[in-house]
């Protein structure tokens, strides 16, 4: 046998397949074992095929959204499910971790690099589940129950795990077992309103203050944000989940510059698997008056926050398609991929308001843009049902000074998905073209009903509207299908 054969393929030539046959010993195989899904579940196969043929007929224009590599899902879909491994890599409560082991260290080191961290000044713990148990474990960590922290509001948008509440409701559990104020953004400009929170931080004397966002279309002022933590002796943490991606490339502000905490999705513009990683500052803190020096505390309450407070065995198959991802931003052909993403949702910003759309903030540094539908006497659950009949994939968002997160007025756009269909600047203004189309059938519709949405619904259920819609949907659909999917040669 060729010694370029992996042990691996060695075995499997010699192996019996677990299919179910009868083995040389009599004995019958597992059943369940190697057969292909298409065979063993064809249910979910199926739905898995409906699924991968949404994804290539429609554009994806959902700003948290990607579209990870061949290589990512390999690695999400291999035998690290498998293992358990709580602990940490030299400290496992399980045996057979040394390759478990391996993997994280290496996730760790490409999680310091792709950001240009020094081992010396930052930490990384890279076994959050996603990014809401990341906040979660943070908070735990940091802050003592019912301790303060403020966050940008959800309808300003923020986001739900940084503290959401209602006048009715606390809504999430960071509002639930801890005291959160949010900040805002101006209605007028759309900005962050960055003296108001000054103002207010004086008064409420947060413990963490969040610097991060779910749809903001601006880079952020983690410098101002690091003065009025220093103002409250408050932890600074950024949640840059939705621009980890360029935050790598370095086209975006750089939270690392002036944060204590950095928590990030991994699936967004960095393209990963679902997963949340957590970076922590070690070292010097501040020195005292007299000379001494406050060292940073993180490390521990941190690590400990997320195993075992929070989680128990890490997810070693994302943990391996986290590492996969994080080695491709290293890659130059990354930061081109990121530069375009912005290109492309400036591109869009600017079609659309050509086309008298308002934007919020009028345009974008990032990823996303907002769609404001209040001047179109449009709104964002409307706009939102029509684009995905005719294979639109975008999602209703509140506009400021939006009076009810249940009637958003706008529709928010991200490019990062597209961008890796190789879709262009020019492809974009084709994208637009589809969006204002869709948008004309929605007026037309909203015309043609009354006033409430499921009245608008039946309405566009009719035969008339229909077929307006298909006919428009086919021509998403020949466009969109010209741009591969990632891998598309995985399920
Ligand atoms: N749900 C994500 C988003 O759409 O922004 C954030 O977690």
């Amino acid at each position: 046998m060729s010694s370029s054969i992996s042990p691996a393929k060695k075995r499997a030539k010699t192996e019996p397949d677990n299919m179910g046959e009868t083995l040389a010993n009599g004995k019958t195989s597992p059943w369940f074992g190697d057969q292909p899904l298409e065979q063993n579940d064809p249910d979910i196969y199926n739905i898995i095929l409906k699924e991968k043929d949404r994804q290539r007929r429609g554009l994806e224009l959902i700003a948290s959204e990607n579209f990870a590599s061949k290589a990512v899902l390999e690695a999400l879909g291999s035998c690290l499910n498998n293992k358990y491994s709580e602990g940490y890599p030299g400290t496992r409560y399980y045996g057979g971790t040394k390759y478990i082991d391996e993997l994280e260290l290496l996730c760790q080191k490409r999680a310091l690099e792709a950001f240009g961290l020094s081992p010396d000044k930052w930490g990384v713990n890279v076994q959050p589940y996603s990014g809401s148990p990341a906040n979660f474990a943070i908070y735990t960590a940091l802050v003592e129950p019912h301790g303060r922290i403020m966050g940008l509001d959800l309808p300003d948008g923020g986001h739900l795990s940084h503290g959401f509440m209602t006048d009715k409701r606390k809504v999430s559990a960071t509002s639930i077992f801890f005291e959160s104020m949010p900040y805002k953004v101006d209605p007028k400009s759309g900005l962050i309103n960055y003296e108001q929170l000054q103002v207010n931080a004086k008064l409420f004397h947060p413990k963490l203050i969040i610097a991060g966002i779910s749809c903001y279309s601006r880079n952020l002022d983690y410098a101002k944000l690091r003065e009025i933590a220093d103002e409250n002796n408050a932890l600074l943490l950024a949640d840059m989940a939705h621009v980890s991606g360029l935050v790598s490339a370095g086209l975006v502000a750089n939270p690392f510059e002036h944060c204590d905490l950095v928590s990030s999705t991994t699936h967004k513009t960095l393209r990963g698997p679902r997963a949340g990683i957590i970076f922590f500052r070690k070292g010097v803190r501040k020195v005292l008056k007299d000379g001494k020096e406050e060292m940073y505390n993180l490390e521990k309450p941190i690590n400990e926050a997320v195993f075992p407070g929070l989680q128990g065995g890490p997810h070693n198959h994302a943990i391996a398609g986290v590492a996969v991802a994080l080695k491709q931003a290293m890659q130059p052909e990354f930061k081109t991929y990121a530069s375009e993403v912005i290109a492309n949702a400036r591109v869009m910003a600017k079609c659309l308001m050509d086309r008298g759309y308002d934007i919020v903030t009028g345009g974008t540094d990032t990823h996303l843009l907002l769609l404001d539908l209040r001047s179109k006497n449009l709104d964002g659950n409307r706009a939102d049902k029509v684009l995905e009949e005719i294979s639109i994939a975008c999602n209703k968002n509140t506009c400021p000074g939006d009076k009810s997160a249940l009637r958003p007025s706008g529709l928010r756009f991200g490019t990062p998905a597209l961008t890796s269909r190789n879709l262009k600047a020019e492809d974009f203004e084709k994208v637009v073209d589809f969006i204002d189309r869709g948008i004309a059938i929605a007026l037309e519709i909203k015309a043609a009903s009354g006033p409430l949405l499921k009245e608008f619904m039946a309405t566009m259920a009719t035969e008339e509207y229909q077929k307006k819609l298909a006919a428009l949907r086919d021509e998403v659909e020949a466009f969109a299908t010209k741009f591969p999917l990632p891998g598309k040669d995985v399920l």
